[in-house]
């Protein structure tokens, strides 16, 4: 008599359960969260992480465009959150259930400003720079301690670039960040939007295009670390974590992560919600989770990449904190200029250019 009765209770109580409890997806960069985040976030919140992650900021993008990407917190770069915003893809924070924002450093809120004034729709996750990974002793053998270790002259040197063609070139296949560096290079406005410039620096990276071996933006992370290149245009975090994952194997592989004398590009990422996020209650908690200085702190130390968040910084490797090439001086910093939002007709100039560079016509 009774079993019938609490099978039915317990169908009900199931479906109780599954109504109320809430998940979060979220779409980060790959390598890009410490081992525990997510299991520590749903210990302390109760609420399953679904984490999904990219590569690309393209990739980012052509899915918020697409609509209904399913995401609720997602990570783009803010020189393209920029644009993102301004076409209505995500939306306005409820600073009300963020108020972890108070560890956020000013200094950083300040630079971030250009992206989201008032940081009306996002935060920053984590921050870096763009620049050189290389093997020291595959490259100063073909190169000689005296080649040009700390200038772009590695990648954008054709004569340099041949000498390191056959232990491996990889370069990111981000256009406007490579295309940033070859007008910089060049001596030219990074950001600029101008068609002669960009023809110069397309003729620069066509000039160099024979040596490299892939356009890839996380292969190199392992490759680097394995010796199956010496040389790759990378983002800084990742090189640090091909140098640590090369020290830990003992195969002899060194890697080193070069900001060149000629400067490099700094960027933020940053934690946004889409308009159309299934559960917006669940994204805030998520961000103001990651906005805790101890877990801002753990993912710090386990990726190796700049938080921007000023409590954490005690918990923070004394060894990180204190390498300029993570954590810039004003010295480093002064050498680099950050990317700008291109305007949706200029990247289409652009990546026209980058398929023809790519395929080598
Ligand atoms: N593995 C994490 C990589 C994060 C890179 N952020 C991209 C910034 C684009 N400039």
């Amino acid at each position: 008599m009774h079993k019938p009765l609490l099978a039915t209770l317990g169908i009900a109580l199931l479906a109780t359960t599954s109504a109320n409890a809430q998940s979060v997806n979220i779409y980060n960069w790959s390598d890009y969260i410490a081992e525990d985040t997510l299991a520590k976030f749903e210990a302390e919140t109760g609420i399953t992480p679904v984490y999904d992650v990219f590569d690309s900021n393209e990739i980012v993008e052509a899915k918020l465009l697409a609509g209904n990407s399913g995401y609720d917190v997602v990570v783009p770069s803010g020189f393209f959150l920029e644009r993102q915003i301004q076409v209505g893809l995500f939306q306005p924070l409820d600073k009300s259930l963020l108020p972890n924002m108070e560890n956020l450093d000013p200094r950083i809120m300040e630079i971030v400003e250009t992206h989201d004034p008032g940081s009306e729709y996002s935060v920053p996750y984590m921050w870096g720079t763009t620049a050189l990974g290389y093997n020291v002793g595959m490259v100063t053998e073909r190169l000689g301690e005296n080649g040009p270790l700390e200038s772009w002259d590695l990648l954008f040197d054709p004569e340099i670039a041949a000498q390191l063609q056959d232990c491996g070139i990889a370069v990111l296949d981000a256009p406007v960040e490579i295309v940033a560096a070859a007008l910089n290079y060049l001596g030219l406005d990074p950001n600029s939007e101008n068609a002669d410039d960009l023809a110069a620096a397309e003729e620069l990276i066509a000039s160099v295009r024979p040596f490299v071996r892939y356009f890839h933006s996380s292969q190199y992370i392992t490759d680097l670390a394995n010796g199956d290149i010496c040389l790759a245009v990378g983002y800084s975090g990742d090189v640090f974590i091909a140098a640590d994952r090369a020290a830990e194997a003992g195969q002899g592989n060194e890697i080193t992560y070069v900001i060149p004398e000629e400067g490099a590009s700094l960027w933020f990422d940053m934690m946004a919600i889409p308009s159309d996020a299934p559960n917006p209650e669940a994204a805030h908690a998520y961000i103001n989770f990651i906005l805790k200085p101890e877990i801002a702190a753990d993912i710090t130390n386990y990726v190796w990449y700049a938080n921007p968040n000023a409590a954490s910084m005690d918990m923070v490797d004394p060894e990180i904190a204190g390498d300029p090439a993570i954590f810039p001086t004003e010295e480093v910093m002064a050498n680099l200029y950050a990317l700008k939002s291109h305007t949706p007709q200029f990247d289409q100039v652009l990546n026209r250019a980058w398929t023809r560079i790519k395929t080598g016509q």
